[in-house]
């Protein structure tokens, strides 16, 4: 009978309005796949590395969520065709040789209430743009990440064909990513795309992955620092402009007070544009809902 159900309907919606939606983000994987392809980012075609959360391409990096102070058996494949190291933004870290095309067991350590960084240690690694997030602890609330990137294709292309870049060429990127997208792909990024109520709160960590230095501009908002790993002094101010040294891993709160839709941006004019173009690059919003 049909009534007999209600209490079972009941307690379904009871955990259903009291679990936090969990959308963004992702549990940390078993496996991790890194493979090499092509990305697309508006217009440009380029030879690129991921990290995958499965055998098959994907142009975005997995990024993830880890309890605190756990260790986890991940295993490793690399799907390139030379060896790597994998590397992780931990004090103590020694990098963990990946032979080329085999699976690779490895243990995160333990770690902190905090976010960290993972990717190669090699310059192609880097350049080709393996690299992901690893948001440890901070879940009480809703939780959102920027993984930055840079990218110059013909520089991609020399690494990728095995060549050694010269140190003395001006750097000069056409693209700029937030999460591996550029505005206003941006805007459809479960991860990145800050959506939340007024009067609410929420974590954004962010991670420069590039390889130069990047400054954001949050419209609308200060926020806190809690984590600056190059900038430890900042922890506790409050501000609406930051730059993110090369490498460097930042998790600031937003407390949304104010309903209302409000860009953040990269204040270097090159860096919000997609092959020269604006607008485009690092741009995204935060969606304040009423
Ligand atoms: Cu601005």
């Amino acid at each position: 009978m049909f009534w007999k159900q209600w209490p079972c309907l009941i307690a379904a919606f009871i955990i259903w309005f009291s679990s936090p939606s969990k959308a963004w983000s992702q549990d940390v994987p078993d496996t991790l796949w890194l493979q090499l392809d092509e990305a697309i980012l508006s217009g440009d075609t380029m030879p690129a590395l991921r990290f995958c959360e499965a055998a098959g391409w994907d142009s975005l990096n997995f990024s993830f969520v880890h309890s605190v102070l756990q260790s986890h058996e991940l295993v490793v494949h690399n799907g390139d065709t030379v060896n790597h190291a994998f590397v992780l933004g931990v004090g103590d870290w020694d990098p963990v040789s990946l032979p080329a095309g085999q699976f690779t067991a490895l243990t995160l350590p333990p770690m902190e209430t905090g976010t960290y960084s993972y990717g190669l240690a090699s310059e192609r690694g880097r350049v080709l743009g393996a690299g992901g997030m690893i948001m440890v602890g901070n879940d009480d609330l809703p939780h959102f990440h920027w993984n930055l990137g840079d990218w110059e294709p013909a520089r991609m292309q020399t690494v990728a064909e095995g060549n050694a870049l010269d140190g003395d060429a001006p750097y000069v990127p056409r693209q700029f990513t937030v999460n591996d997208r550029t505005f206003p792909n941006t805007s459809n990024d479960p991860f990145g795309y800050v959506s939340i109520g007024v009067g609410t709160s929420c974590y954004i960590s962010i991670a420069n992955q590039g390889s130069m230095d990047h400054v954001l501009h949050f419209h609308g908002f200060h926020v806190e620092v809690l984590q600056a790993s190059k900038h430890p002094e900042r922890v506790g101010w409050i501000k609406d402009t930051m730059p993110f040294l090369v490498g460097e891993v930042t998790v600031v709160r937003l407390d949304a007070f104010q309903p209302g839709m409000y860009p953040v941006h990269n204040h270097n004019l090159i860096a919000v544009t997609n092959a020269g173009l604006y607008p485009g690059g690092m741009i995204t919003h935060l969606d304040i809902q009423p």
